[in-house]
């Protein structure tokens, strides 16, 4: 893994940052992503003393943006090995007649039009190398829909969709793609759903949920197998959590 460069959106926090803080471990070379530069430089000071780091600022949802910050990556940093399309968040939680049509955008162009766009920059090099691993954060709520998610849960199901139809396309290349679809990971995820709001402290309370550690984990797992082994498609859930409506919580 050391002569290796990985590429991750949302590293600025969660399991975006989780995982670059693993991949930092192996020696994977970085490219880390987000809007927050100062978060952005402070975790390339942490993780520059076990590996080389580059960091890019832009907005997923803006296609020129990312096209020319892509365009400023070093030589040495272009030829992108793994891809981790992670960021993304959840916006506002109603039912589907009090949603609200920001959040609506929001979460279609970031969680999915953010990682198309994204995945765009980056193909043609795997396809030309004949070699790569994109790697999508899903979600549970991929695979299920629950009440007042509506958006966020096809935005997920959309995830899922992509994912299998780039390994379908990717194919002929020899690039492994994999969906890893989290239950409930206590990450910023709940705070920007719920725009800050007093909702978000009760979501891990009284059961332990997932640390974007135990996600980081199981993605270094899913990048660390033999070449001729892909993880096509991985759901984990809290102990705690049977469903997206089912978490028993000792409260
Ligand atoms: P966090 O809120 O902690 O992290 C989200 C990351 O996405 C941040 O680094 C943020 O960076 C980045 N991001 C958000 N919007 C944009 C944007 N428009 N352009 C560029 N970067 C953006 O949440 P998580 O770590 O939990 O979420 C990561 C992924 O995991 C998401 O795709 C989420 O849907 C998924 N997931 C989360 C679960 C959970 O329970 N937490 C469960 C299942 C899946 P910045 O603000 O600096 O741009
Ligand atoms: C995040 C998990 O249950 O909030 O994708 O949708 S959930």
């Amino acid at each position: 893994m050391t002569n290796k460069t990985a590429l991750i959106t949302g590293a600025t926090s969660g399991i975006g940052h989780a995982t670059a803080q693993e991949f930092a471990k192996h020696g994977i070379q970085l490219v880390l992503c987000g809007r927050r530069q100062e978060r952005l430089d402070t975790i390339k000071n942490a993780l520059q003393k076990q590996t080389e780091v580059h960091t890019l600022n832009f907005d997923v949802r803006d296609f020129d943006a990312a096209k020319k910050e892509f365009e400023t990556l070093p030589d040495a940093f272009k030829n992108i090995d793994i891809l981790i399309n992670n960021a993304g968040n959840a916006h506002g939680m109603d039912t589907i007649q009090d949603g609200d049509v920001d959040d609506w955008d929001a979460m279609i162009d970031i969680n999915v039009k953010g990682l198309l766009y994204v995945s765009k920059l980056i193909m043609p090099r795997m396809i030309e190398r004949e070699s790569g691993h994109i790697i999508n954060i899903g979600s549970s709520a991929g695979k299920e829909v629950y009440p007042k998610g509506n958006i966020y849960c096809a935005s997920k199901h959309a995830v899922l969709a992509i994912t299998e139809g780039m390994r379908m396309d990717l194919n002929p290349y020899g690039i492994k793609v994999s969906a890893i679809n989290p239950g409930l990971v206590e990450t910023e995820f709940s705070k920007v759903r719920f725009k800050g709001g007093s909702q978000a402290d009760s979501v891990y309370k009284g059961y332990k949920a997932l640390q974007p550690e135990d996600i980081a984990d199981i993605i270094y797992f899913t990048i660390s197998r033999p070449a001729h082994v892909t993880i096509a498609d991985l759901l984990v859930f809290p102990t705690a959590q049977a469903s997206s409506t089912i978490v028993k919580k000792d409260l």
